[in-house]
């Protein structure tokens, strides 16, 4: 249920002189202590002791991962590094790595954040929890980690990989609530199904998804497989790590811990503020983080604000599932498509697997676009005209709920790569 209800259920009006008063003394503490903030706020005139309200927050100028990038690594941490008790940072997949750090304090709140995500997901001291994750730089597998000990449940820190000892703990420890990347979870799943273990011979319960973008077709898929219940949670390792946002077991948006994140949603090509309820990209200022705050951070994250209150009871705001990612966004022939969309079309579809890949090739002026999709045996090995009419309805049902038209191949069970932890499903060949 809740883990800290005074703060989760906290009246508006009081959270918002909360923000107001974290925000000015975060924005005071970069002031003081990283030069880089210093410097921004002195060249738009910005003195954090004026501050008088959270829309004026609005003067200053955003953060951008190259911004963290051109500090690598210790330039934007706001205290000296014997405060810092942990370092982690992002994968860097595109690039140069980003490194955060964190004070004892922010070990602490990240913990309880976390520990609000998964009481939310249904997770008690009762719960035994199978953190497949991988251990390391990323923020995952220590993030939820902490936040499981911290509610007291029972913590097998397998990290990610190696999926038959997975099932073979999961099936002896009597795990009850698994924590993975979905994709990761779809090949524990699809790997119990192999080895004809029955899911519900399993303690398995829960589920608390995230670090990627997934679709509802596959939570149901998922849920189905696995018989569970599986919520999403989101987070990002320049803000703090898994925490930031999390859904209840309404399961119907992620609540935000606003009293420690300031969120604004922008238009990412004007950089305004979008109108409520419209879809925009995430932008969020810490507000108690010590050792590495960040200011208007733009997390290339898609989402929308979700209006009116919840039934769990709690008041902080919720987001939609996060829609994609600003860069992972494929403009074919000049249509915005996010893989989730593509995603959730297939699931649709019968016979279809839940394994596929985008590829994008440039064909002379052209992009040309190809959905790998992998089929059931039964439909691979059929003859070439049923495999045209399934070709012909994916294709169709693309077209119509996407408004682009690509080229459709079937593949064969199990050929396409499977994902221990963060899918890699877009194969974009224009770059090289
Ligand atoms: O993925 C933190 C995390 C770990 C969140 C475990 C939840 C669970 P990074 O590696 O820095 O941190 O990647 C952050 O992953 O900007 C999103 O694009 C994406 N992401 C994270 N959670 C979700 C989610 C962790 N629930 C980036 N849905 C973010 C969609 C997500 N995308």
């Amino acid at each position: 249920m809740y883990w800290q209800p005074e703060s989760e259920c906290m009246d508006r009006e009081e959270l918002e002189q909360l923000q107001l008063e974290r925000l000015e003394s975060t924005l005071s503490r970069v002031y003081m202590n990283v030069p880089f903030y210093r410097k921004k706020f002195d060249e738009v005139g910005f003195n954090p002791d004026d501050l008088r309200s959270l829309d004026e927050l609005r003067k200053l100028p955003f953060t951008t991962k190259g911004d963290l990038r051109d500090n690598y690594p210790y330039g934007l941490f706001a205290v000296p590094l014997r405060e810092i008790v942990r370092v982690h940072a992002s994968s860097g997949t595109t690039g140069m790595s980003t490194v955060v750090g964190y004070s004892r304090n922010d070990i602490k709140t990240w913990s309880n954040l976390v520990a609000r995500v998964l009481a939310a997901g249904g997770i008690t001291k009762d719960d035994v929890i199978q953190i497949a994750f991988n251990y390391g730089l990323f923020t995952g597998a220590f993030g939820l980690h902490y936040g499981a000990e911290r509610v007291g449940a029972s913590v097998i820190p397998i990290s990610s990989g190696n999926t038959k000892r997975q099932i073979k703990i999961m099936q002896d420890f009597k795990t009850t609530a698994l924590v993975s990347t979905p994709s990761y979870a779809m090949l524990i799943a699809d790997t119990i199904m192999e080895s004809g273990i029955n899911p519900n011979s399993l303690s398995l319960k829960y589920g608390l998804f995230g670090a990627e973008p997934w679709s509802e077709a596959m939570r149901k898929e998922i849920e189905g497989k696995l018989k569970i219940t599986a919520t999403d949670n989101y987070g990002l390792s320049e803000v703090m790590g898994p925490g930031v946002a999390g859904e209840c077991i309404e399961r119907n948006g992620l609540h935000i811990a606003e009293d420690h994140f300031l969120v604004e949603l922008i238009n990412p090509d004007t950089l305004e503020p979008v109108k409520p309820g419209e879809i925009g990209e995430l932008v969020i200022t810490t507000l108690t983080k010590e050792a590495f705050p960040v200011i208007r951070y733009r997390t290339r994250d898609l989402t929308r604000l979700i209006p009116g209150p919840c039934p769990c009871g709690r008041s902080m705001r919720r987001m939609s599932r996060i829609f994609g990612r600003t860069d992972d966004m494929l403009i074919i022939r000049g249509v915005n498509v996010f893989p989730q969309q593509i995603e959730t079309v297939l699931f649709e579809i019968e016979g279809v697997e839940p394994h596929y890949q985008i590829v994008i090739d440039r064909k002379g002026a052209l992009d040309e676009t190809t959905v790998n999709v992998e089929v059931s045996e039964n439909i691979f090995f059929d003859d070439m005209r049923r495999q045209n009419v399934l070709m012909e309805t994916i294709r169709k049902r693309l077209a119509s709920e996407l408004g682009i038209s690509v080229e459709v191949k079937l593949v064969e069970k199990k050929t396409l790569e499977r994902f221990e932890g963060k899918a890699k499903r877009v194969i974009d060949n224009r770059k090289f």
